[in-house]
């Protein structure tokens, strides 16, 4: 296989499913013998990026130093896996042309769109944060009070109110066995 790593960048909206999806596909590449780090809130957020809320600017440093992260990973060799609401076409491009545009040709990048309607979303709301927002109790919430624009050129599609866990990694599978990434 590619011995540079590569990043599988998910995308979407708060509750969409990108941690549980995140959460599989690294098991399921650890299984296949294969290094996965996953960055996600839980370990970014509260350390790295803990100087950062959810205004604009500071979601784009936020996915800016992600992106840096990410990349330090694949270029270990190792698949980084990041799970973040990215809400920016702008910052996802960034993170894209960091990753491609390096020296040696650079590293995949692979978008992944992990897609539900809003209404599904907040249907979901599993920690209680859409009535947060729709109550004014969160500010800038996306999908209510703050933009998501969505992808437009992503590698992987997931319809995540239409196809389970184990089918979305399936589908990431896939594609990264079609491609030769793993
Ligand atoms: C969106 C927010 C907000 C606001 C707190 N808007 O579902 P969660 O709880 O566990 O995941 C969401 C997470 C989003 O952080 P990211 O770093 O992924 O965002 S971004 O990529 O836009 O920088 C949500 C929680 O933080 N959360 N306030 N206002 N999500």
């Amino acid at each position: 296989r590619n011995q540079r790593g590569l990043t599988i960048w998910l995308t979407g909206l708060s509750a969409s499913g990108k941690s549980t999806i995140a959460v599989a596909l690294e098991q399921h590449l650890l299984h296949l013998g294969l290094s996965a780090y996953r960055l996600d809130g839980d370990n970014v957020r509260f350390g790295l990026n803990s100087d950062l809320g959810f205004s604009e600017t500071d979601r784009n440093e936020n996915i800016r130093r992600i992106a840096h992260v990410a990349k330090l990973f694949a270029d270990s060799t190792a698949i980084a896996i990041t799970s973040f609401i990215s809400p920016y076409k702008k910052d996802r491009e960034t993170a894209r042309k960091l990753h491609e545009e390096g020296e040696e040709g650079g590293l995949p990048f692979v978008e992944c769109w992990v897609d539900i309607p809003v209404e599904e979303a907040e249907k979901r709301d599993p920690k209680g944060l859409y009535k947060k927002a729709r109550q004014g109790i969160i500010k800038d919430f996306t999908g209510i009070t703050a933009p998501y624009e969505v992808p437009d050129n992503a590698e992987i599609h997931l319809r995540t109110d239409q196809l389970s866990v184990e089918k979305s990694v399936v589908k990431i599978m896939g594609y990264l066995q079609e491609k030769g990434l793993v």
